[in-house]
């Protein structure tokens, strides 16, 4: 399957690794929105949040339990951070592969427009 964020979870692709699992992958966005954007991604192609089901339910239960350690680790836990996935085309989605940005280090604007 020709998914780029598949092949980056394979490490086909080169990436800024924050971390990794058997069911998960995050890495740096290569076009930071914010001085922290990370990418959390399943390793498991999943197209976008309107394929989210009872089969791959965990696995997103699993990313959002591993957010609070990410952003720990980022240094973004107390100052805040924003978590966000964009879905088709109105929602911004340009690579599909079900994917959730983290973004941290400044004051986000809301709405996001
Ligand atoms: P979205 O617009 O929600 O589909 O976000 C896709 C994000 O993926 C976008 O912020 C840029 C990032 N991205 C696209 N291709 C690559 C890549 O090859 N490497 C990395 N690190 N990020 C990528």
């Amino acid at each position: 399957m020709d998914c780029i964020f598949c092949k980056i979870a394979k490490k086909e692709i080169p990436s800024g690794k924050v971390y990794e699992d058997d069911l998960i992958y995050a890495f740096n966005d290569i076009n930071p929105q914010a001085p922290v954007h990370v990418l959390i991604i399943p390793k498991m192609h999943i197209i976008s949040a309107n394929e989210i089901n009872d089969s791959n339910k965990d696995i997103i239960a699993h990313i959002f339990k591993v957010i609070p350690q990410l952003a720990k680790e980022l240094g973004v836990a107390e100052s805040g951070y924003r978590v966000v996935t964009n879905c088709g085309e109105d929602g911004g989605q340009s690579v599909s592969h079900l994917h959730f940005h983290l973004l941290g280090k400044r004051n986000l604007s809301w709405p996001p427009g």
